[in-house]
């Protein structure tokens, strides 16, 4: 049993060393770029860690197109760098075409597309839609009977829109227990506070109204999110809302609120900081 429970361990920090793998690769490739939204990719990063590399999405980099898998959507299509991170990581492409993100011809768009790039399930960008993509792939994994799952990510901005409270209250009515959503509630939006542009809380209030099951949880802690998609897979007759408390830039805080912008909404970091930067996630701080 004391074996047992030391590889758990010791797989839960070689997750965290993978978290802090993916957050270089989104300063690094933001920076490159010279546009995009690394605080954005890095509130959701251990999230998405959970989903590809701890045991959850059934998904093979090399066979990205398997009829029975799991699908993940970035419905806050704009933190794309965390998602082209982890399929890097997956080795659905080379780990160095993630310095091409933004480039001209590169299939590594400043927002997802599907139609360029294998591993993504859902051409995303224009906030609001990712959820009624995934209750549509729910409903047709019902009806093949294959056990897929899917998983959804939208910002808490992004509950703005009206479109996600229909897909909510389409879930519920179905009864999609093989749906996760996942709000990633870092407490900002493009021009600010998400509290002061639209209070959407209590946000697991919404969801629980339209049916589903709920679960607050600490969005940046591994072990916390492991948990919750656990309880959120084991869920059966209703979908499952996680409200994924993070911080946005999580990894780099010290040097946002150095930078005095805790929100730094749609900014590379200046190559003259990302050194910093680096050495800040690396230390694992926060
Ligand atoms: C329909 C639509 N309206 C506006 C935008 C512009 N926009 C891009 S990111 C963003 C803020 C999103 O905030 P949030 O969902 O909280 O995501 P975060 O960056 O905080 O993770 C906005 C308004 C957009 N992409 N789509
Ligand atoms: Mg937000």
């Amino acid at each position: 049993m004391k074996g047992v429970r030391k590889n758990v361990s010791e797989s839960i920090e070689s997750l965290k060393a993978l978290a802090r793998e993916l957050r270089k690769d989104i300063l690094k490739m933001t920076t490159e770029a010279g546009s995009g939204h690394p605080s954005s990719s890095m509130s959701a990063v251990e999230v998405v860690t959970a989903l590809y590399f701890g045991g959850f999405l059934k998904f093979d980099g090399k066979n990205p197109k398997a009829a029975d898998r799991d699908r993940f959507i970035l419905s806050k299509g704009h933190a794309a760098p965390v998602l082209y991170a982890a399929l890097a990581h997956k080795g659905v492409f080379p780990h160095e075409e993630l310095m091409t993100l933004r480039k001209f011809g590169s299939r590594l768009e400043g927002h997802p597309n599907m139609l360029r790039l294998a591993g993504i399930e859902a051409s995303t960008g224009s906030l609001g839609q990712g959820l009624s993509v995934g209750v549509g792939y729910a409903l047709a994994a019902r009806l093949a009977k294959n056990g897929s799952h899917t998983y959804v990510m939208t910002g808490d901005g992004e509950l703005g829109q009206g479109q996600i409270w229909e897909a909510a209250a389409s879930a519920g009515k179905y009864q999609l227990d093989n749906l996760t959503c996942i709000v990633d509630r870092n407490g900002y939006q493009q021009t600010g506070s998400a509290l002061d542009v639209l209070n959407m809380d209590p946000i697991d209030g919404k969801f629980a109204a339209f049916g589903w099951a709920t679960q607050v949880i600490n969005g940046n802690d591994l072990e916390e999110v492991i948990d919750a998609l656990k309880r959120a897979k084991a869920t059966k007759g209703r979908p499952t809302c996680i409200v994924s408390l993070t911080k946005k830039g999580f990894g780099m805080l010290k040097l946002l609120s150095k930078l005095k912008d805790e929100n730094f909404h749609g900014k590379p970091m200046p190559a003259k900081h990302l050194e910093e930067a680096l050495a800040e996630v690396e230390a694992g701080l926060g």
